[in-house]
């Protein structure tokens, strides 16, 4: 399929960690984040490299969530995400185990969507966000777990995040319904606040704590292809400057076969 580039608007790189190798080059080229990444340091400290993906409505929270998650921060007045955002946060889930997400932050507008393929595509893990109080973002979600659930990979674990928790006077979707339905759906779900920071840590976690961790499953690649960017030996703790913050605005290569149609030229 002729791929073409429509254009590299531009592109701002904020540096804000211990990490010395821009995760771009690495990151864009989705093939290479398809398996998790095992390393060994010493005998016993693994280290896992997982890629997340983030979906649902416009102004739901996204990028607030990723912003509590990876700052601990909040910003009442948040721009919208164009394009994508890319960013990474690591985690400690125990004294042997390090987590590295790669987030990839989509923007929520419908014409945006049908970019949406090239970030869910080989990503381990998704985070379908909707709006306590706005009951339509629900429904908007639970599309996005449809279209996971038939044209991710298989074995994606997809989490539900009801955000906006602190707003429980305006809320429009009961707790009881929206964890029906993840039920049913087979979803891990959380309500989450990225404003008052309930809930986003844990959401994070339990992601990674049902995410294959056994490295059995990865030793194939354990010692075989190196870990990027991470020197387990300078202990890199939990919530500790992981983020890299790359702010994609921007058009990218667009593949009309990997895109499952044509671009709505508004995208432009
Ligand atoms: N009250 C409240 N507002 C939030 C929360 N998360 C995000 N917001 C606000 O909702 C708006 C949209 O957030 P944003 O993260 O840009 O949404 P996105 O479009 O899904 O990425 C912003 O004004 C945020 O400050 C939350 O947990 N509680
Ligand atoms: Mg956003």
């Amino acid at each position: 399929m002729l791929i073409q580039l429509l254009g590299a608007l531009s592109m701002y790189t904020e540096l804000r960690s211990t990490w010395h190798s821009s995760p771009l080059a690495n990151t864009f080229d989705g093939s290479s984040m398809a398996q998790p990444q095992v390393r060994t340091a010493g005998s016993t400290s693994r280290f896992f490299q997982f890629k997340l993906v983030l979906l649902g409505e416009s102004a739901v929270g996204k990028s607030s969530l990723v912003l509590r998650f990876v700052k601990d921060q909040f910003e009442e007045f948040r721009e919208s995400t164009i394009g994508a955002a890319f960013l990474t946060q690591t985690i400690s889930l125990d004294d042997q185990t390090t987590i590295k997400f790669e987030i990839w932050d989509t923007a929520g507008q419908e014409r945006y969507k049908s970019l949406a393929p090239m970030y869910y595509r080989n990503a381990q893990a998704a985070v379908v966000v909707y709006d306590i109080t706005q009951s339509a973002s629900l429904d908007k979600a639970k599309s996005w777990v449809k279209e996971l659930q038939r044209q991710a990979s298989d074995s994606i674990i997809i989490a539900l995040a009801g955000n906006k928790a602190d707003l429980n006077e305006s809320r429009a979707v009961p707790t009881q319904e929206a964890a029906a339905y993840a039920k049913e759906a087979g979803l891990l779900f959380f309500e989450t606040s990225a404003k008052s920071n309930e809930n986003v840590s844990e959401l994070f976690e339990a992601i990674a704590r049902k995410l294959p961790l056994d490295a059995s499953l990865n030793r194939g690649r354990a010692g075989g292809a190196p870990a990027r960017g991470v020197d387990l030996s300078r202990g890199q703790a939990a919530q500790q400057g992981g983020g890299v913050w790359v702010f994609f605005i921007f058009i990218p290569l667009i593949s009309a076969g990997a895109l499952n149609g044509a671009i709505d030229p508004q995208t432009l």
